[in-house]
């Protein structure tokens, strides 16, 4: 079922019908992405599925004998093969199985619990000591130009890396972290390295930079300074001072491990650890040559590098996955001192922008692996949508069983405080008997039950940094709704009335004459 490889991968989707070659001469600046986002927007197939097919163009402008790979994620369906599930709700299910293990009692429950053990140990990442990604080793002599990176749109900075798993680790408990964080290419041999300043990445260099202030600062308040003012994000600072930190970037995995660079899992939990869940087998991992770092041995691509402490550099504009261009920041440079690649390298990148875009099947299998998770901490959830449209950090519906007088605020507040989940700009809470993947639904019974000054409540704190409405950069308001249906314990003495649905008497007797009216009236 696991992927070796990108290759595979790419052979798998061709078998399916999912992949399509495209050998016209297109152009990796702006054109690639046009066809792509057109693709992204249509139908195919038997069932007129939303995404369009995964595309491997094959005749690019100015690089001859390379190959993109994009929209390998665009659609439901690709999503559930790249997981290599029938349906997303199978790994929930195998996660909710894994958390369900209760003290074993007797014997016999230990025996049971063995083989759930022994599936543990196919998680863990395996290390090897040769790997495709090495079979050509440049360091020196090397241009990331070298690569077809694509720009996106007009007005972006630059060509930007859109896909990559880059890995850090945690300097105090070794930790590794693979996260997705776009790359603008500034030249041959350096990119910035767009990791906001909430994820886990940003925490790596942070903490590098605190243990490099401690031991050059006489005060720990100055190192408390510094800190405030790099993660401020505004201007480079010349007290910060000076070090390094090690990061590769793995380009074309297989797919569950470029998926697992954009699960929000908690900052201790390895990427590679959950690659490895996601596909039931090891990942297996190879070190690299010039930092202490490991990276997939089956990469296409691994670049390897550094990142001054005391240096940043103006990142974007960026066509983003809002619909809108997120702005120029300062951002830490990434610089790349090896390149290492298997011959002829396929280069897997994305682009984002308007939704329907291929992100919004990656978020939309978060969303379902996630459920259960969420429920562990707020168990009263029974389902979340989040709208592809809400590009994720915008709208979130959540629909809970309640059972007590103000529990829709209190769900918010626990969503507020969830991980990533601390971005969402908007959350509505509507009872269980609302489907949530129903927005018509939604909408129906949401707005029937508000009374909007008494229901909504507003709260301070952390925002996406791609919120441009927001008052200050990373910082600003949300919103939850309380949409359920209000209590008398909660302060509502009117009478509620009931929801408009047809007795099962009358509905029989018309069940049994339909389908002689329904022809009548000519409606299928
Ligand atoms: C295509 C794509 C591009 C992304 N680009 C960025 C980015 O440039 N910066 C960022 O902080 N997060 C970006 N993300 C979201 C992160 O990958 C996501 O928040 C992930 O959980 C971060 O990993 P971490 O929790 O280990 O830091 C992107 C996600 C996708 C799907
Ligand atoms: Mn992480």
């Amino acid at each position: 079922m696991a992927y070796e490889d990108l290759r595979e991968w790419i052979s798998a989707l061709d078998r399916a019908g999912e992949l399509k070659r495209c050998r016209a001469e297109v152009d990796p600046i702006l054109e690639i992405a046009e066809i792509t986002d057109r693709v992204s927007k249509s139908r195919s197939g038997k069932d007129g599925a939303l995404g369009g097919p995964a595309l491997l163009f094959q005749n690019v402008k100015g690089y001859p004998g390379s190959q993109v790979l994009i929209n390998q994620f665009g659609s439901a369906r690709r999503m559930q093969l790249a997981l290599g599930v029938k349906s997303l709700d199978e790994i929930a299910e195998r996660i909710r199985a894994f958390m369900d293990v209760k003290s074993p009692q007797g014997f016999l429950d230990k025996v049971k619990m063995l083989p759930m053990l022994a599936e543990m140990g196919k998680f863990f990442p395996k290390n090897v000591t040769t790997a495709p990604c090495k079979e050509v080793i440049k360091r020196d002599n090397f241009s990331l130009l070298d690569f077809p990176v694509l720009q996106c749109w007009p007005q972006d900075a630059g060509r930007f890396i859109t896909l990559p798993c880059v890995v850090t680790r945690d300097p105090r408990t070794g930790k590794r972290n693979v996260g997705m964080y776009r790359m603008q290419v500034y030249d041959a041999t350096s990119t910035g390295m767009h990791w906001q300043r909430q994820k886990v990445a940003a925490e790596h260099y942070r903490e590098r930079l605190r243990s490099a202030a401690g031991a050059s600062s006489s005060t720990q308040a100055e190192a408390v300074d510094i800190m405030a003012r790099t993660s401020g994000g505004s201007q480079l600072d010349h007290h910060m001072p000076a070090g390094k930190m090690d990061v590769a970037v793995a380009l074309g995995t297989d797919p569950a491990i470029t998926f697992s660079a954009i699960v929000p899992a908690p900052p201790d939990v390895e990427e590679y650890l959950i690659a490895g869940f996601l596909r039931q087998k090891p990942v297996e991992l190879i070190k690299c040559e010039t930092v202490d770092l490991e990276v997939p041995a089956s990469s296409e691509i691994v670049l390897e590098g550094y990142v001054n402490l005391d240096e940043l550099r103006t990142e974007g504009p960026f066509g983003d996955h809002t619909g809108f261009y997120s702005l120029e920041d300062q951002y830490p440079v990434f610089h790349v001192t090896c390149v290492t690649h298997r011959k002829d390298p396929i280069y897997a990148t994305t682009i984002v922008g308007k939704p329907p875009m291929e992100d919004g099947w990656m978020g939309k299998a978060v969303e379902r692996i996630f459920l259960p998770l969420m429920r562990l901490t707020i168990p009263e959830i029974v389902d979340i949508n989040l709208p592809i449209e809400g590009v994720f950090h915008n709208l979130m519906i959540v629909s809970i069983r309640k059972s007590y007088p103000g529990q829709a605020r209190k769900v918010m507040n626990a969503i507020w405080s969830l991980g990533q989940a601390m971005f969402t700009k908007c959350i509505i809470v509507v009872d269980e008997d609302c489907n949530v993947q129903d927005l018509g639904e939604v909408t129906l019974k949401a707005l029937n039950n508000i009374d909007p000054e008494r229901d909504i409540q507003f709260t301070l704190g952390p925002v996406d940094s791609l919120d441009h409405a927001a008052r200050l950069a990373n910082y600003g308001s949300k919103m939850g709704v309380d949409a359920t249906r209000k209590w008398q314990t909660e302060g509502f003495s009117r009478p509620w009335p009931g929801e408009i649905i047809m007795d099962s008497k009358t509905k029989a007797t018309v069940d049994a004459k339909w389908k002689a009216l329904a022809k009548e009236f000519g409606i299928d």
